[in-house]
C-alpha cells in the first residue's frame, strides 16, 4: 500500500513511475468504495487520477496553484492533499465538501462548483502575482464540456491579450455529463484522431489544384509553400491563434508522458495549453460503460453498479413526462437544456422529439437568448435549467425574455436546498431574482399533480413564466389525467383557522399543513394558504386572511431577503394593512452541504421548525 504513506503531495516525490501507477489503482479503489456509500461525482474523478498525481508530482503545491474547473473531479486531489483519512465523510453532514473549498484546505485555491470559470481565475491570479512580484505557477484544469461555456472563451481571449503566465490543462474525455456537443468538441475530436492535420492539408492541396486555369502550375509552385503551411497547421492552431502555446494531445493515463510534458512546460512562460486525453469513469467498468449515469451518482452497489434509489417519482421525472405530453399537443414546443439532458429529465424527450430538443452546451446565457429568439420566431420554448445555473443568465432573462414579453417557459429544477452538493448548488436565490422582473409569472407547486397543471398553464399563458420545483421525490399524490389552466395569480386556502395564517410556497406547503395539524392538537388553529403564485400574488386572498387572522407566517425555501415573504410584506404595506408578519426561509448566509433533511431541520424549515416558530411567537405574546 503506497496510499497509506502519502499524506501530502511532497510524499509523492520519492516514488517511481511504476509505484505511482500502483498508487493510481489504490486511489481509484478508495474513490469507488467511498462514493458507492456517499454518492458523488464518480466518473469525472476516476478520469483524472493520473493527471492529478502528475500535477502534484511535478508542481509545488500549495505554492503553485491548481484550479479545478467545476471542481467535481477533485476527489484524487483531496485524497493527496491531507484529506485521505476524512475522505469517507465526503459530502456528508459535517464531512468534507464534494467540491474544492478554501475553508477546507490551503490546497483548494478557489471554491468552484459552476463550470467554465477556471481560466478567468487563473488570469486574475496571474495578474495579482505579477503586481506583487511573486513567484509561483498557476494551472487551471478544465474539461472539454466546461470549455463550451462562454466564460472560458472570454478568459482565453483575455489571457492571450495579457500574455498571462498560466497553464491550462484541457481534460478532454469527449464527454460533458452526456456526450459533449458543438463545433469545438468536433474540432477537439479531429485533433485527437489526427484527422485534423491530414484533412486540412488535403483540403489545401485540392483547393490549390482546382484553381481554374492555373491550378496545376500553382500547385507545383506552391508545393514548397505547402511545406511552410504545414508549420501552421498544428493540431492546436485554434488555441495558438488565441496566443497560447499548444501541447498535445497527450494520453492522460500515461504517467510518463504526463510527467515529462509537465516538467518541460513548467519552465515556460506565457499562456500554455496542454491537451490531455482521458477516459471518463476510467478503472470502473460500469462507469466506463455508462459515464453519464456515474457522472453524479447516488449510493450504488459496487459489483453490479445498481443504485439504491427509492421508488417514488421525482419532480424531474414528472417534468420529463409532462413535457412530452405537452409536445404531443403542440408541435411548436421545443425543449432546451444546457448540458443537463439527464439531470433535467429531458433524455426521453430527446429521443421522442429529436428535432425539437436542443442541448446547447454549458451555455446558460446563450440558451436563454436562443429560447427568446425561438419564441420570437413563433415557437414555444421550455428552458430547463437548474435554479443555481440559471443565475448565470440573469441579464438574458430580464432583457432578452421579459422586456420583450416573449413566451419562454423556465423549468427551474432544483429550487431550494439540494443537499450534498452544497452552497454552490443550492437553488435558494431564484424567487428573489425572478420576483422583481416585470412581465414574468412565477409559480411553485405544492405537489406533482399541481406541477403538471402549472406546466400546462405556463404553456397556455403565452408570457414569460418560471415554474420552480425542488430536487428529489415528489409527494406521491394521485395525478389527474386531464391538464387544466390555473387562473393567473390565484392562491388556495387548504385549511381554515382563526389564530394565524401560514402562507406557504412550493414544497413547504405540506410541512406547513403537517405543522398546522400538530398546532391544532395544541389548541392553535391556523389557516394554511398555498401561495402557489409567487408573482403575481393573490392580493384579495391575502388581504382577507390578514384581516381575519391578524397574524401571518410566511414559509419558503428561498432566501428570506427579497423572496416570497418579502413580497407579502410589500403587498400588506401597499394595502396599508398592519399585522405582525414573521418569515421562515433561508437565512442571510450560505448553506453548507448535508442531506436535505438535516439542512432543513437545521434551518428550521421542516414541520418541527414551523411548529416551534409558531409556539415561540405566540408564547412571547
Ligand atoms: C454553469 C454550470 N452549468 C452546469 C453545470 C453542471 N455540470 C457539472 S459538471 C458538467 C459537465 C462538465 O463536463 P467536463 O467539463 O467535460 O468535465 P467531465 O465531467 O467530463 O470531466 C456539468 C454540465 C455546472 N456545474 N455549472
Amino acid at each position: 500500500m503506497y496510499l497509506e504513506k502519502i499524506n501530502l503531495p511532497q510524499d509523492l516525490k520519492g516514488l517511481t513511475v511504476p509505484e505511482l501507477n500502483i498508487l493510481s489503482d489504490e486511489i481509484r479503489h478508495l474513490i469507488i468504495d467511498v462514493v458507492s456509500k456517499t454518492g458523488g461525482h464518480l466518473s469525472s474523478s476516476l478520469g483524472v487520477v493520473e493527471l492529478t498525481i502528475a500535477l502534484h508530482y511535478v508542481f509545488n503545491t500549495p505554492k503553485d496553484k491548481i484550479i479545478w474547473d467545476v471542481g467535481h473531479q477533485c476527489y484524487a486531489h483531496k485524497i493527496l492533499t491531507g484529506r485521505r483519512d476524512m475522505f469517507h465523510t465526503l459530502r456528508q453532514d459535517n464531512g468534507i465538501s464534494g467540491f474544492p473549498s478554501r475553508q477546507e484546505s490551503e490546497y483548494d485555491v478557489f471554491n468552484t462548483g459552476h463550470a467554465s470559470n477556471s481560466i478567468s481565475i487563473a488570469v486574475g491570479l496571474a495578474e495579482a502575482k505579477k503586481k506583487k512580484a511573486e513567484d509561483y505557477r498557476i494551472l487551471s484544469v478544465i474539461g472539454d464540456g466546461s470549455l463550451t461555456g462562454g466564460m472560458a472563451f472570454e478568459a482565453l481571449n483575455h489571457a492571450g491579450h495579457l500574455k498571462s503566465d498560466i497553464i491550462v490543462i484541457l481534460n478532454d474525455n469527449e464527454m460533458s455529463i452526456s456526450k459533449n456537443i458543438g463545433a469545438l468538441s468536433s474540432y477537439l475530436n479531429r485533433i485527437m484522431t489526427g484527422e485534423f492535420v491530414t484533412k486540412t492539408r488535403e483540403e489545401i492541396k485540392s483547393m490549390l489544384k482546382n484553381l481554374p486555369a492555373l491550378g496545376d502550375k500553382v500547385y507545383k509552385a506552391a508545393k514548397h509553400i505547402e511545406e511552410s503551411i504545414k508549420g501552421f497547421i498544428t493540431p492546436g492552431i485554434f488555441f495558438e491563434e488565441l496566443g497560447f502555446q499548444y501541447f498535445g494531445p497527450i494520453d492522460g493515463h500515461n504517467l510518463i508522458y504526463l510527467i515529462d510534458t509537465l516538467k518541460n512546460i513548467k519552465r515556460m512562460k506565457g499562456p500554455i495549453l496542454v491537451h490531455v486525453v482521458t477516459k471518463k469513469g476510467k478503472g470502473y467498468t460500469h462507469a466506463e460503460d455508462d459515464p453519464s449515469r456515474f457522472h453524479g451518482v447516488s449510493t450504488f452497489e459496487i459489483d453490479t453498479g445498481n443504485s439504491k434509489k427509492t421508488g417514488l417519482n421525482t419532480y424531474t421525472d414528472i417534468f420529463g413526462e409532462t413535457i412530452i405530453e405537452l409536445a404531443s399537443l403542440d408541435d411548436r414546443i421545443i425543449a432546451i437544456t444546457a448540458a443537463m439532458g439527464l439531470g433535467t429529465g429531458l433524455d426521453r424527450f430527446s429521443r421522442v422529439f429529436p428535432e425539437r430538443f436542443y442541448d446547447i452546451g454549458i451555455a446558460e446565457q446563450h440558451g436563454v437568448t436562443f429560447a427568446a429568439a425561438l419564441a420570437l420566431g413563433g415557437m414555444k420554448p421550455f428552458v430547463a435549467i437548474y435554479s443555481t445555473f440559471l443565475q448565470r443568465a440573469y441579464d438574458q432573462i430580464i432583457l432578452d425574455v421579459c422586456l420583450q414579453g416573449l413566451p419562454v417557459v423556465f423549468a427551474v429544477d432544483r429550487g431550494g436546498i439540494v443537499g450534498q452538493d452544497g452552497p454552490t448548488h443550492h437553488g435558494v436565490f431564484d424567487l428573489s431574482y425572478f420576483r422583481h422582473i416585470p412581465n414574468i409569472i412565477v409559480m411553485s407547486p405544492k405537489d406533482e399533480n399541481e406541477f403538471r397543471h402549472m406546466l400546462y398553464s405556463a404553456y397556455r399563458y403565452d408570457r414569460p413564466v418560471a415554474v420552480r420545483y425542488p430536487r428529489g421525490d415528489a409527494q406521491g399524490v394521485m395525478l389527474e389525467r386531464e391538464l387544466r389552466e390555473i387562473p393567473i395569480g390565484t392562491w388556495e386556502i387548504l385549511r381554515n383557522g382563526g389564530d394565524l395564517t401560514i402562507v406557504a410556497s412550493g414544497n413547504t406547503v405540506y410541512p406547513c399543513l403537517a405543522a398546522a395539524q400538530i398546532l391544532h392538537e395544541n389548541h392553535i388553529d391556523c389557516t394554511v394558504v398555498n401561495g402557489r403564485f409567487i408573482k403575481p400574488m393573490d392580493r384579495e386572498l391575502l388581504i382577507d386572511v390578514a384581516n381575519r387572522t391578524k397574524k401571518i407566517l410566511t414559509v419558503e425555501e428561498n432566501t428570506v431577503i427579497g423572496g416570497f415573504g418579502s413580497g407579502i410584506l410589500e403587498v400588506l404595506s401597499e394595502e396599508g394593512i398592519v399585522v405582525p408578519v414573521k418569515r421562515i426561509g433561508i437565512p442571510d448566509m450560505f448553506i453548507t452541504h448535508g442531506t436535505q433533511k438535516t439542512l432543513r431541520k437545521r434551518i428550521g424549515i421542516d414541520t418541527e421548525g414551523i411548529v416551534r416558530k409558531v409556539l415561540e411567537w405566540l408564547k412571547r405574546e
